[in-house]
């Protein structure tokens, strides 16, 4: 059974994402079925897209799929990460994508769904950013993602905190485009993405790239980097780590020790 479903009509593609199961946590499999549908509306020339839970959905993603981060002192956040591919796929996509949220968005399906150019949701959504409920050290190009949505203070409140805000707040503070009642979501999401299809999709697609590029153009140095990337090591070496993937396998709250 496919973890995500795609229409396309009207020069928009609909891709769902459809593991209710395990509230569209994003394994490794959503996640190939996620880039796939992605390549799919490339090769239809969609000039819009809309991403989205089933209608009604309590959770549009529970993030991450923890049972797949790694156990084995390995980076749970690397490159190849299948997170990690969905955010650069969703950011390089040549048209437009509008995150549709109905539910909680949690982890790093909050970085996905914000990785999207559009957001529009439900007032009873919500979105939350929880590595640090769980022990994990956020990668670089992630933490970016997020920086270039969401104002430092309230950044470093969700990441903080990893508890949810919800819509209307978020709208309020302009990390979401649009916040509509669940009756007209699906419409007025439409109705924008429809909106869209209507100007130059050249103009569209390049101007989309020079947003990307210009909002990620931050100098690391080569040394800075690799700072970083020792500083996170440390984390996800840590006791913490494994007791933060621990807890939520057993379902219990962890108990962080600072090692
Ligand atoms: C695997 C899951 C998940 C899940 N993975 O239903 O951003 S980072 O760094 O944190 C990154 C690493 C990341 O994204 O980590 C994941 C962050 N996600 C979360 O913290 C959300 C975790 N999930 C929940 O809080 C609850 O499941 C919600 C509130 C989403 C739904 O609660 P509800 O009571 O409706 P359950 O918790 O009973 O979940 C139903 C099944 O889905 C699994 C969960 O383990 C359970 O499986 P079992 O029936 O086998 O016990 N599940 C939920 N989220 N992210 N599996």
């Amino acid at each position: 059974m496919p973890k995500v479903l795609t229409e396309f009509r009207d020069a928009i593609g609909i891709i769902t994402l459809n593991h209710p199961e395990k509230h569209n946590a994003l394994s490794a499999a959503l996640i190939d079925d996620l880039v796939d549908a992605l390549e799919d509306l490339k090769r239809q020339q969609a000039r819009a897209a809309i991403l989205r839970a089933p209608e009604g959905a309590k959770v549009w993603s529970a993030g991450h799929d923890v049972r797949e981060l790694p156990r084995t002192r390995r980076d749970p956040l690397a490159y190849s990460d299948p997170l990690r591919r969905a955010v650069r796929e969703v950011e390089s996509f040549p048209a437009p994508i509008i995150a549709m949220i109905e539910g909680g968005v949690w982890g790093g399906a909050c970085e996905v769904a914000l990785a999207c150019d559009l957001l529009t949701a439900t007032p009873n959504a919500t979105f939350a950013i929880t590595p640090s409920k769980l022990g994990v050290p956020y990668n670089l190009t992630g933490i970016l993602t997020v920086m270039k949505r969401v104002n430092m203070a309230i950044l470093k409140e969700m990441f903080y905190t990893a508890e949810p805000i919800d819509a209307r707040r978020a709208e309020h503070l302009g990390i979401i485009n649009y916040v509509v009642d669940a009756e007209q979501l699906e419409t007025f999401t439409w109705e924008l993405a429809y909106r869209i299809t209507q100007n130059s999709p050249l103009s569209i697609s390049v101007i989309k790239e020079e947003l990307r590029l210009l909002a990620g153009a931050h100098h690391l140095s080569a040394l800075t980097f690799e700072r970083i990337q020792g500083l996170r090591r440390r984390v996800y070496d840590s006791e913490d780590y494994q007791e933060g993937i621990n807890a939520f396998l057993e379902k219990r709250k962890p108990e962080f020790k600072g090692r």
